[in-house]
């Protein structure tokens, strides 16, 4: 149904700052990459002002409950937010508005204009949920969010490398997951710029003195050491000085030179992503139903010819074509 949405006057809306806009933007973003890049390409020149917010942790760390206080405390300073949650495992249906994992109070926070929540799952695109992910938090800079707040879970493993997104990346830690989260956190700690220890209503004194011991035995070259915050989602504590931390590591990246690198190193993944993506599609479009293809699969299997020089074969035949045609 959104496929016949003039382009034109759809932007209009958002630009105009009307969320159903937004929302219908964000799910060209996400369902329909043929009109996003046309999308993209009109909400571009608007971008560049939002400060992206990375937060990850395992499952159940209290991630969302977070994001909805931290959301709140930007309110509250007067600043708007939106928030993309990643979470492939829970698989998003069009029509909810929120995935079951990434449940943030909705109910107290979509009736504000200045925060926007949104939960992606799907796959299965060219490009997949890396690529959706980065294209919705420019639909939230364009819309002019002064933050945007992306959870993903896990980290390392994740599909969507949130250290590439985010200037600023948030752990989230829990006391007394015993030896899974031990495991990971030689690796998670060093991806940081915050260490939270979520659910301190539980305990985490001696998490805390373990994930000092990890900080004492890397050297950063930025002279920001990681600070440990300590939070209880739930009952709103530690929120503010959270939020204090973040732009104080905010300063620090920009004062030091660190969030222009940033910026250009996210540029630079986004022109390879668009690029790629218009050379599969092109790719796909005219070529994956050729019999030539479909020949040397056969040959494949039947043990006539290696997969790589079927591979080679295959190539130059569209390198051939692509030159014919142009
Ligand atoms: N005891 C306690 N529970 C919390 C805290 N923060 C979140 N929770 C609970 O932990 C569960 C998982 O929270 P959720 O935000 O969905 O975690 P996520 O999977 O990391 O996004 C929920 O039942 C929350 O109510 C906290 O600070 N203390
Ligand atoms: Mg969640």
């Amino acid at each position: 149904m959104y496929r016949n949405d003039n382009i034109d006057e759809l932007l209009n809306r958002f630009f105009n700052k009307d969320r159903m806009a937004l929302a219908r933007v964000i799910t060209y973003l996400e369902s329909y990459p043929d009109k996003a890049h046309e999308i993209l390409k009109r909400i571009f020149p608007k971008s560049g002002n939002t400060y992206v917010i990375g937060l990850t942790g395992v499952p159940g760390a209290g991630k969302s409950t977070l994001i909805s206080r931290l959301a709140q405390e930007v309110r509250k300073r007067g600043k708007s937010v939106g928030v993309v949650c990643v979470d492939p495992s829970s698989p998003f249906s069009g029509g909810a508005f929120l995935g079951d994992r990434c449940r943030m109070n909705a109910q107290e926070l979509v009736s504000d204009d200045g925060i926007f929540i949104r939960s992606l799952a799907s796959r299965g695109q060219l490009g997949g949920l890396s690529r959706a992910t980065d294209d919705v938090v420019t639909a939230f800079d364009a819309f002019g969010m002064d933050y945007v707040i992306v959870e993903t879970v896990g980290a390392g493993q994740s599909e969507v490398s949130i250290k590439d997104l985010a200037y600023t990346t948030i752990v989230v830690f829990v006391p007394n997951l015993g030896d899974s989260i031990q495991a990971q956190k030689a690796g998670i700690v060093e991806i940081g710029d915050i260490l939270v220890i979520n659910k301190s209503d539980l305990g985490g004194d001696h998490l805390k003195v373990q994930l000092e011991q990890m900080l004492d035995t890397y050297t950063r070259q930025t002279g920001w050491r990681p600070p440990i915050v300590r939070t209880i989602a739930v009952e709103n504590k530690g929120i503010n000085e959270l939020f204090d931390e973040i732009e104080r590591h905010k300063r620090h990246i920009e004062l030091s030179g660190i969030l222009e690198k940033k910026w250009k190193e996210r540029f630079k993944n986004r022109f390879y992503n668009a690029l790629e993506y218009k050379i599969l599609k092109a790719f796909y479009d005219k070529y994956s139903q050729i019999d030539e293809i479909n020949g040397e699969i056969n040959k494949v299997l039947d043990k006539k010819e290696d997969l790589y020089s079927s591979v080679d074969i295959v190539f130059n035949k569209i390198i051939t074509k692509i030159k014919e045609e142009s």
